[in-house]
């Protein structure tokens, strides 16, 4: 890394501003994941049920990302939709023990990835198959199957296990979103 990259890195210039919009049901640990993706500083001690959606800034090594995170109770849900269309990408939270509501995470799920301002701009949707660490905790690959994510043809998505509690898979999942995030801001410059 030259001496200007690396001042530049150090001081957070000459990254990108995106923003991304989190979803996913009540309770699979959004909220949770976006406290873990700070800084220690900024941190908040308890987390409590989003009302709404509230706004959260975390960054990667070039991206500084400001995420809309969505209450996921079901009167909440239809309000998804009208931050897609100014979002560079989604992160979808799901509680990977939470087998009961496996249909209803499909539907919410398909309800998504298809959504015009989802599907037709190709934005890239990472899955969090999050509370990894439950036992009897679904594997990304059964929750894959269950979801019926290889029928998926259209956009750009990848599911990821997760721990919102210690923050395992985060970085890589972080990771990808970045790469896809930038792919994806590229491939509509052209
Ligand atoms: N065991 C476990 N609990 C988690 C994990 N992530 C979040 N939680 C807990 O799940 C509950 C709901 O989390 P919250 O972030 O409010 O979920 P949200 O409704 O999706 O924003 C809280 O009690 C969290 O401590 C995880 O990875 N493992
Ligand atoms: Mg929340």
């Amino acid at each position: 890394m030259g001496f200007f990259s690396s001042l530049s890195s150090l001081f957070g210039m000459g990254k990108k501003n995106v923003s991304i919009v989190v979803v996913g049901l009540d309770n699979s640990g959004k909220t949770t994941i976006l406290n873990h993706l700070k800084t220690p500083d900024t941190r908040s001690q308890q987390i409590v049920p989003t009302v709404g959606h509230v706004v959260t800034h975390f960054s990667t090594q070039n991206i500084s990302f400001q995420a809309f995170d969505m209450a996921g109770q079901m009167k909440y849900r239809s309000a998804w939709e009208s931050f897609f269309s100014s979002a560079s990408g989604v992160i979808f939270v799901l509680d990977s023990s939470d087998r009961i509501r496996m249909e209803l995470l499909k539907d919410e799920l398909w309800m998504v990835m298809d959504h015009k301002d989802v599907a037709s701009r190709g934005i890239p949707v990472v899955i969090l198959a999050n509370k990894m660490d439950i036992p009897g905790a679904m594997t990304a690959a059964d929750i894959t199957t269950a979801l019926g994510l290889n029928l998926h043809r259209s956009g750009t998505w990848s599911i990821h296990s997760t721990c919102g509690l210690t923050g395992d898979g985060l970085d890589k999942a972080m990771q990808q979103l970045s790469t896809e995030v930038l792919k994806c801001l590229e491939a509509r410059k052209s």
